[in-house]
């Protein structure tokens, strides 16, 4: 998809119920404010430092609430095993996330991230090649493969985006990114 092989995006993939039950669920719990926009970590502890996933950083079963989109997931066969790592994160106007390759040693192939709240544009790269991606909310982007291990993929930090039918004012947007950690044995 978007001439990138293992890039998959799922528009509406929940409903506008579920989006705002899990934009409300979200809201109601505690956030890190260790980094410039606010995270919250569900599973495990990644350490953004140290760029690795501790076994002592276990937190438990992702919280009830991400059941159903956590098995949704599964059943719908987009992910070949339960997720046991969420990462929600916070971006307010102007906020982005570094371009970057999920940690290989930490996380299984596929990564999912669901968009909660205000569209962004993600751009992917690969050395010269640079493919931007509209991200709308209740959207579902799915990165495996050459997606997930060979190209990049971050959020500008600007406040605002250029899309094909104009300018795109940046507003508060919330993703869920969801993960299988290896555990080194
Ligand atoms: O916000 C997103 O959709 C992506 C988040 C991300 O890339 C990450 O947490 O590593």
């Amino acid at each position: 998809m978007f001439g990138i092989n293992g890039l998959l995006y799922i528009p509406q993939y929940i409903s506008q119920a579920e989006h705002h039950r899990l934009l409300e669920t979200v809201d109601v719990q505690p956030w890190r404010t260790d980094l410039a926009r606010r995270t919250q970590h569900y599973g495990y502890v990644y350490d953004y430092r140290a760029r690795k996933v501790d076994p002592s950083a276990h937190l438990g079963n992702l919280p009830v609430w991400l059941h159903p989109i956590a098995t949704q997931l599964c059943t719908d066969g987009l992910m070949p095993a339960a997720p046991d790592q969420a990462i929600v994160n916070e971006y307010t106007s102007g906020q982005g996330i570094a371009d970057h390759i999920d940690c290989v040693p930490c996380f299984d192939d596929m990564i999912v991230s669901l968009s909660l709240a205000a569209p962004v544009v993600m751009q992917l790269k690969r050395q010269e090649e640079q493919v931007a991606l509209l991200l709308e909310p209740c959207s579902l982007l799915l990165l495996r493969g050459e997606a997930r291990y060979r190209w990049t993929h971050g959020i500008p930090r600007r406040r605002q985006d250029r899309v094909v039918d104009g300018v795109l004012h940046r507003q508060r947007r919330v993703s869920i990114t969801f993960r299988k950690v290896i555990l080194a044995s």
